[in-house]
């Protein structure tokens, strides 16, 4: 990939792309949403793709000159039928959020109720949360997890169901790091006659590589972004039985989209080629063994990991017997090179703007293909900083064995800066 005419014409912009190449590099990067896509999906976000309006599905378009919209499409579509085994996907969702606003407006009526984890148990806002359109238009109500075991306890969901009687269960989270039970969750929604969206944003790429229970079988609507585990561009799908297929792709355009994002599709179908190599299963498993293995070394250091560890890409370090806030420890760890975020823990008493707790993934340290003994060294630099988070010469000596770090794990090495 070049930049050379972007480094002529805006050299601002080109500044602040090459700074960030710089910073994904030189980091740590712990962000469990985030993820590091290939050059190959990159080349195809930044095609001319970018130029043709294609209103409609393949086919079917408002436009001439869509023969190859439709090929890339065709093929994102295909490519995540086989991954998933759904019978129906719209790949034109611009967002994670947007992809469960089809659901939501494609099959319920405003007051119609909604069931969903709550955000501060480690939900997404899109589930139901007030500040959101999902928590306005809709009356929702939430669930928690335990405060003993940080799990999700299905027998309470079940009896919320009976008693709120919800048109749809909300169900898949941004921070539980526990395998989630679909299974069960689709039993309680065929009681209580309401629709199941499993929103699998998180853990897409796990699911793809069997490395997380399938909610496909089970679920009315399965919804996702492209970009966390399963390493895309930017965007959203929506998965859906057949029956389901029309309401879906008619409320995706018209109803909430005009012309689709063609080359964020193109990165889409070639993301989605690639979820379907062995190296990328191969690359699930590991983002799973080392998130294993980081939270086992974070707790052998005293770090108290929420719910005891992790089944998944992500865990939440719980800061209180540290008596540091989320957002002291996410500046500090900034400051030495390892970027995380502050996360709310279940039963937090602290604003989300400050928090008790921190939470971590490890897709893109393994993207760069760090394995169990690196993330020894990434819990020993951790608990570092926890235990110093204001002592400069601390940061400094953990910053310094950051940068050594990185450099042996390079990114991004064919693009030409
Ligand atoms: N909730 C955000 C996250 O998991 O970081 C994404 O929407």
């Amino acid at each position: 990939m070049s930049m050379k005419a972007l480094k002529k014409s805006d050299p601002e912009v080109y500044n602040a792309i090459t700074g960030e190449i710089k910073r994904e590099q030189d980091k740590i990067v712990l962000i469990a949403s985030e993820n590091y896509a290939s050059t190959a999906v990159m080349e195809a976000q930044g095609s001319v793709l970018t130029n043709k309006y294609a209103e409609g599905y393949p086919g079917k378009r408002y436009y001439g000159g869509c023969e190859n919209a439709d090929i890339v499409e065709n093929l994102a579509i295909a490519r995540a039928k086989e991954i998933f085994g759904a019978e129906h996907v719209n790949v034109q969702p611009h967002s994670g959020t947007q992809a469960n606003m089809a659901v939501y407006f494609a099959m319920l009526k405003p007051k119609d109720r909604v069931l969903g984890l709550s955000l501060n148990h480690g939900g997404h806002l899109s589930h139901g949360v007030k500040v959101n359109f999902s928590g306005q238009i809709y009356k929702a109500f939430s669930y928690g997890v335990e405060r003993k075991t940080g799990l999700i306890d299905y027998d309470k969901v079940r009896k919320m169901s009976i008693r709120h009687k919800p048109n749809l269960i909300v169900s898949g989270a941004s921070a539980y790091s526990r395998i989630i039970d679909f299974q069960a969750l689709s039993e309680i929604a065929k009681e209580v006659n309401a629709y199941l969206l499993a929103d699998i944003a998180h853990i897409s790429g796990l699911i793809a590589t069997g490395n997380h229970p399938s909610p496909v079988p089970y679920a009315d609507f399965v919804t996702t972004t492209t970009h966390k585990t399963l390493r895309g561009p930017r965007g959203g799908m929506v998965m859906c039985k057949a029956e389901y297929a029309k309401a879906i792709d008619k409320i995706v355009f018209p109803g909430i989209q005009g012309g689709p994002l063609m080359h964020v599709i193109a990165a889409k179908a070639v993301a989605l080629k690639e979820a379907l190599t062995e190296d990328f299963k191969r690359y699930q498993l590991q983002i799973v063994k080392n998130a294993r293995e980081l939270a086992g070394a974070l707790m052998e250091r005293g770090i108290t990991i929420f719910s005891g560890g992790t089944d998944t890409h992500l865990m939440l370090i719980d800061l209180r017997k540290k008596k540091i806030t989320g957002r002291d420890a996410e500046n500090a760890l900034d400051r030495a090179g390892i970027t995380v975020n502050k996360n709310s823990i279940p039963h937090d008493t602290m604003p989300a703007t400050v928090t008790s707790g921190i939470r971590i993934g490890t897709p893109i340290v393994t993207s760069r293909r760090m394995r169990e003994p690196e993330m020894v060294i990434i819990a020993d630099l951790i608990s570092k900083i926890l235990d110093n988070p204001e002592n400069d010469g601390t940061i400094k000596q953990v910053r310094d064995k950051v940068k050594t770090l990185c450099k042996k794990f390079p990114v991004y090495e064919d693009i030409e800066i």
